[in-house]
């Protein structure tokens, strides 16, 4: 039988391991943050991050004011209140509140004060395009993928005036309106920007609706394209949604060689007066997934769910299909509790072949935190994932550790999309005899 591995021999492989998490850079490949092209909609600095809708949501649970006074109230005000009755009135322990606080303290900012006034001060001095860089570093976040929506009205005249890629920030294709409100909402616009529909998916219909979807997958290319879902989706199904995705969405998808992300098990407006924060949770039918799935195995498909009760079956799932693809811990599942449940579940179940986060920052700010405390949690069951190998004899080298980091953090996303990234870290059989050469 293999001894046991000693501690000290522990320690060292967590240092490794650790070293490796923290130092790795991540493709952010979910974010509702914008290239800095879009001017206002890329929200940064102390007040976005007070007004973040998971803040606004725990605020009112501390607040005695009506909802109209709050939305009446200028976005500072706003993050006065909240920073009031989340900071000061009480400790700020959630992980919403403490993301805050982790942000400010990698900006390297004194939080101990709790001077509100001095941090506005300090975020004043930065200019958007140096901040962002800033932010990118810090966080060690080498891409961002957008949430790109043609039926929101300030963002498409952006891209329709055109402009300046920054080719750190890539796109994806949000199409929740043509999927969730066809009738009322989608048909009469793309009708308006010109597409030839009718309400009933004809096939001239059908047709437009791929003319649509190929115009904007070009003009902002989309890496793919994505929709979140309600628990009560079902597949197969005749409502519009499932007849979309059948006859548009799904042969777009295969048209162009792109995933088709979902993003199952959100309520809308289960408290509409909360805004952008009244959103809840409800458990998705993995069933319907399954079916979806299993009759397009020539699509690909990323899942993120949203109720931690899904999470395991769509594991299984996942082992059943390899053009099924599970990323990140969306919203509320976004705790360390839960990222680390998710996280152990995943390795275990289907190894390294998942994407264990994205940030799902809408404040520039938030990739600080998002992957500071997701990083540290995630190093901590590779830790224990590798010393379980150790015990066996089958001690990871750095290579293998860095190599599988790197797949976790987007390599393994980027294999699946069928962009074949070289990696960074080869291992050393495969890497080319240096030439020696002159030092600089
Ligand atoms: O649908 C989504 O992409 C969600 O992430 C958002 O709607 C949600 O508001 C959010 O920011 C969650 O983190
Ligand atoms: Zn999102």
């Amino acid at each position: 039988m293999t001894p046991p591995v000693s501690s000290k021999r522990q320690g060292e492989l967590a240092a490794r391991v650790e070293k490796a998490v923290l130092t790795t850079p991540v493709y952010d490949i979910h974010t509702h943050l914008y290239d800095p092209a879009f001017g206002e909609l890329l929200l940064w600095g102390i007040d976005d991050l007070l007004v973040y809708h998971y803040l606004v949501a725990e605020a009112f649970r501390q607040f005695d004011l009506p909802y109209d006074k709050f939305w009446a109230m200028s976005k500072q005000e706003q993050a006065n209140a909240i920073w009031n009755a989340l900071f000061i009135e009480h400790s700020p322990i959630s992980e919403a509140c403490r993301g805050v606080l982790t942000t400010l303290n990698r900006l390297g900012l004194d939080v101990k004060k709790r001077d509100l006034p001095a941090l506005r001060k300090w975020f004043a001095k930065w200019k958007v395009a140096d901040y962002t860089t800033h932010c990118m570093e810090v966080a060690g976040v080498q891409r961002i993928c957008m949430t790109n929506s043609p039926f929101d009205d300030v963002e498409r005249v952006v891209w329709e005036r055109g402009f300046n890629r920054d080719e750190r920030f890539t796109a994806a294709l949000r199409i929740d309106p043509l999927l969730l409100s066809w009738h009322d909402s989608a048909a009469p616009r793309l009708r308006d920007w010109g597409y030839d529909v009718t309400p009933q998916l004809s096939e001239k219909t059908v047709s437009e609706v791929r003319r649509f979807l190929a115009d904007w997958t070009r003009r902002i290319n989309a890496q793919y394209l994505m929709v979140s879902l309600p628990p009560d989706f079902r597949y197969p199904g005749d409502q519009a949604c499932p007849r979309l995705m059948e006859t548009a969405v799904l042969p777009h998808c295969r048209e162009f060689g792109l995933p088709f992300a979902m993003m199952p098990g959100v309520k809308r407006g289960v408290n509409p007066q909360l805004k952008l924060a009244g959103d809840g949770v409800g458990h998705c039918d993995t069933a319907t997934y399954e079916n979806l799935i299993a009759a397009h195995p020539d699509n690909k498909f990323l899942i993120t769910a949203l109720a931690r009760e899904n999470q395991y079956s769509l594991c299984v799932a996942a082992r059943k299909f390899r053009n099924l693809h599970l990323f990140g811990c969306w919203w509320f599942t976004n705790i360390p509790s839960l990222i680390e449940e998710m996280t152990r579940m995943r390795l275990e179940l289907i190894g390294l072949s998942v994407t264990p986060q994205h940030s799902d920052a809408r404040v520039l700010d938030q990739i600080l935190y998002k992957w500071e405390h997701s990083r540290r949690i995630i190093a901590r069951v590779l830790v224990e994932k590798y010393a379980d190998l150790a015990a066996t004899g089958w001690e990871p080298t750095n290579t293998e550790i860095q190599r599988d980091v790197q797949d976790l953090f987007g390599g393994a996303f980027d294999r699946f999309c069928g962009r074949h990234q070289a990696r960074a870290t080869q291992l050393p059989s495969a890497r080319p005899a240096k030439k020696p050469g002159r030092r600089k």
